[in-house]
């Protein structure tokens, strides 16, 4: 199906895919495995999330605790007193603000102070996360994940990747629709390097437009990850261009959000994309 097919509700927001989208990071975490959280910085929160929107990006997604491969879990409390003054702050600039977590209780709080996605890289699987969700009108990513990130890494296997992420996804979709949240709702992320080798996720991405065609939004985060720096050599901080091509491709092969630490780039590429493959100028 093409972008333009699909749609995201999100709250009061709906975003259509006539043009892929971009989301941009808004780290708040302090051990952020990119180096750039901001820990407790509200203002610099702020102005990074206003510097995004005007570099084009129609998302910001912000988070308390790291998911990055090994890291530790954050206490409710603390995850909470990161991520709702954020939200609160956010909120009023006019774009949805998605809010990373995969606690019921901060889904609830974060929807409370304002955020229009939730975007769970367990896909719901907590107890009462689908409840927190399904009673309201906020949008929802669900990512696919092997394991947990403490230790996902460590001997990730698959018979048939594709196949296993695939169907993990419309399961979980199917979980959601049974509980009365509607496909224009939901995202779907088959969760680059989360409990997948270089290969797996090479083989993942080589397979997008197979996940593409189910009618629902899909969502892809690859940006300055370790699958980046597995196949140009390159630290974290020098996978700019790496991850500017891997989301360039994954547009390319249907995905319609793409979760970025580099708008500015991302969106050069995109606009790029959008001239020669759809005759759209100035499209970003
Ligand atoms: C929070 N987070 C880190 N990586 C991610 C990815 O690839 N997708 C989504 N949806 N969230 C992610």
């Amino acid at each position: 199906m093409p972008h333009s097919a699909r749609r995201w509700r999100c709250g009061r927001h709906v975003l259509d895919f006539d043009l892929p989208a971009i989301m941009a990071i808004i780290n708040t975490t302090p051990d952020s495995f990119s180096g750039d959280g901001l820990d407790r910085d509200l203002s610099a929160a702020i102005a990074r999330a206003r510097a995004a929107i005007d570099a084009g990006a129609r998302i910001l997604d912000v988070g308390g605790e790291s998911s990055r491969p090994g890291a530790a879990g954050v206490p409710l409390e603390e995850e909470i007193a990161r991520v709702v003054p954020l939200v609160e702050a956010l909120a009023p600039l006019g774009v949805p603000v998605s809010v990373d977590t995969v606690k019921p209780e901060v889904m609830r709080a974060s929807i409370a102070a304002g955020a229009a996605i939730i975007n769970d890289i367990n896909a719901l699987r907590a107890p009462g996360a689908i409840e927190a969700v399904a009673a309201t009108e906020a949008g929802v990513c669900l990512m696919h994940m092997r394991g947990e990130p403490r230790s996902m890494q460590e001997a990730p296997s698959y018979l048939d990747v594709v196949a296993e992420v695939e169907d993990f996804l419309l399961e979980r979709l199917a979980a959601l629709e049974a509980a009365g949240v509607a496909r224009e709702r939901i995202s779907l992320d088959p969760g680059f390097g989360f409990g997948k080798t270089l290969t797996h996720n090479l083989e993942l991405f080589r397979a997008l437009e197979r996940l593409c065609a189910h009618g629902v939004a899909i969502l892809i985060g690859v940006s300055r990850k370790t699958m980046i720096g597995g196949v140009t050599g390159r630290p974290v901080a020098q996978r700019v261009a790496g991850s500017v091509a891997a989301a360039l491709l994954a547009v390319q092969r249907g995905a319609d959000v793409v979760r970025v630490h580099d708008v500015a780039e991302t969106r050069d590429a995109l606009a790029m994309w959008a001239a020669i493959e759809r005759g759209r100028l100035s499209a970003y």
